[in-house]
């Protein structure tokens, strides 16, 4: 299939563009490299060294014989160019990683904040009016979250793919209805998720285009099958307070020695997925067609859920690394249950990859490869939600030893 990647220079983007390319498949990428930028904003970088675009795609090129095309394109600002691209490439697949990505990001300053939107909105809307413009009959995969849902919402009921049935009293009984399951975002970032599936709900409806929305759990792991095939291919390794999340981020400092950063309680419960296992249920969801196109195809992303605290202790045992309790800088549930049907891709073939020592252990040789790169002033995180919240910085001094201000 000739495949366009938004996003393929993207943690999750560019190990999917080399698998999608491993398996025959005819990838470009399309990316403004906005990601890269944002480090250099934060002054923090990966903690994995990610070679510049060119390089990487030479590398693949040496390693595999295969091309990966590249297009620098910003999707929220250069409608035109967007256009020209699908008119040119006439992909019969375009995922769709292209957006602002990390919550805490999103709440850090109203600059942030105007950013995550104005990006992922606009980078959304103009690939669906252009889709339609061009008359392209690709398939989109979109990469949703879990965090449309919200958490706590459901109490122990298991969250369904995308939809819910209810009942509506009427004057002559109840009426059935199935409805897009009610938004409940935790932060900006997750409310651009939220707007971007009523623009998928219009587009679907209105102009048939054959839509997946694709609700992905917390990715975790840095490698691949392809990207470990020369370090020139790595991917990039986020463990920052802003970018990082928290499982990668947890082995990261275990293997440094810094105590693991647990938001509170730790009894927030969130759901998972494996890098690995991300690129193969992309595969999946281009390679099996929307069959009703009236609404679109929602998949949830996920192969496991785990609460923050048992996963510190795990790392921790596994690791011998302290837990920290820090004041939670974000607004969320102290505690819930998350129970998340994902029995779609089951039934399309996926073979989950749950948590194991081996993976564990893959994280901490790549943390500990790398320790040397790591800014320990970079790890705590420090965008709240609301002003005046307290944060691990407030409490410094009952903080164990170890944390850098
Ligand atoms: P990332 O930030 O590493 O990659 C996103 C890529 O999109 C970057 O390379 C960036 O430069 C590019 N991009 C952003 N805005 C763009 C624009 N306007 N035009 C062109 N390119 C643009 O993020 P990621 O972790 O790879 O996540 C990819 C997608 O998967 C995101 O949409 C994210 O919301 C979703 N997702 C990620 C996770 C996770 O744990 N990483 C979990 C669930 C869902
Ligand atoms: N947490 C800690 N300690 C840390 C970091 C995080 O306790 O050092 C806690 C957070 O408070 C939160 C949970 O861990 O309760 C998850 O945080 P996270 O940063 O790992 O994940 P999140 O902000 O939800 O965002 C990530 C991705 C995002 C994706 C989302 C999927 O950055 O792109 O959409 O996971 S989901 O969480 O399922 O919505």
């Amino acid at each position: 299939m000739r495949v366009l990647v938004l996003g393929g220079d993207g943690f999750c983007g560019w190990p999917t563009s080399l698998y999608l390319s491993d398996r025959g498949h005819d990838i470009t990428v399309v990316d403004n490299l906005s990601r890269r930028k944002i480090d250099v904003e934060l002054e923090v970088e990966s903690l994995t060294p990610i070679r510049p675009i060119s390089e990487r795609l030479r590398a693949w090129k040496e390693v595999s014989g295969r091309d990966i095309g590249f297009v620098n394109l910003d999707l929220a600002t250069e409608y035109d160019r967007l256009v020209d691209v699908l008119l040119e490439l006439r992909p019969d697949a375009i995922v769709h990683f292209a957006e602002q990505r990390a919550a805490p990001y999103s709440m850090r300053n109203e600059k942030a904040k105007r950013y995550t939107v104005d990006n992922n909105v606009r980078a959304t809307h103009n690939l669906l009016v252009a889709m339609v413009t061009t008359g392209i009959d690709a398939s989109l995969v979109h990469l949703g979250t879990m965090g449309v849902y919200g958490y706590g919402w459901s109490g122990s009921a298991p969250i369904p793919e995308g939809y819910l049935t209810v009942k509506v009293p009427t004057p002559d009984g109840e009426l059935e209805r199935e409805i897009l399951h009610p938004a409940n975002p935790g932060s900006v970032y997750h409310m651009t998720k939220t707007l971007d599936q009523l623009l998928f709900a219009f587009y679907a409806k209105n102009d048939g285009l054959r839509i997946t929305d694709l609700h992905q759990g917390i990715v975790w792991g840095t490698q691949t099958d392809q990207t470990i095939r020369d370090e020139r291919l790595i991917n990039r390794f986020d463990y920052d307070g802003d970018y990082g999340t928290v499982l990668n981020r947890f082995l990261m400092q275990a293997a440094i020695g810094h105590p693991l950063t647990v938001h509170g309680t730790g009894g927030q419960t969130r759901a998972f997925i494996h890098i690995r296992d991300t690129v193969r249920c992309i595969e999946i969801a281009i390679t099996n067609p929307v069959a009703d196109t009236s609404k679109p195809r929602v998949l949830n992303q996920i192969t496991e859920t785990h609460r923050v605290l048992d996963l510190a202790k795990l790392v921790g045992d596994a690791m011998g690394a302290e837990i920290a309790y820090l004041p939670n800088p974000r607004r969320e549930a102290d505690e819930n249950e998350l129970i998340v049907r994902n029995d779609q891709f089951l039934a399309l073939g996926l073979q989950p990859t749950t948590l194991s020592e081996g993976l564990l252990e893959e994280g901490r040789d790549v943390a500990a490869r790398y320790r040397d790169r790591a800014d320990l002033t970079k790890i705590i995180a420090r965008s709240v939600w609301k002003a005046g919240m307290e944060t691990a910085e407030d409490l410094m001094t009952e903080l164990p030893d170890g944390l850098p201000n």
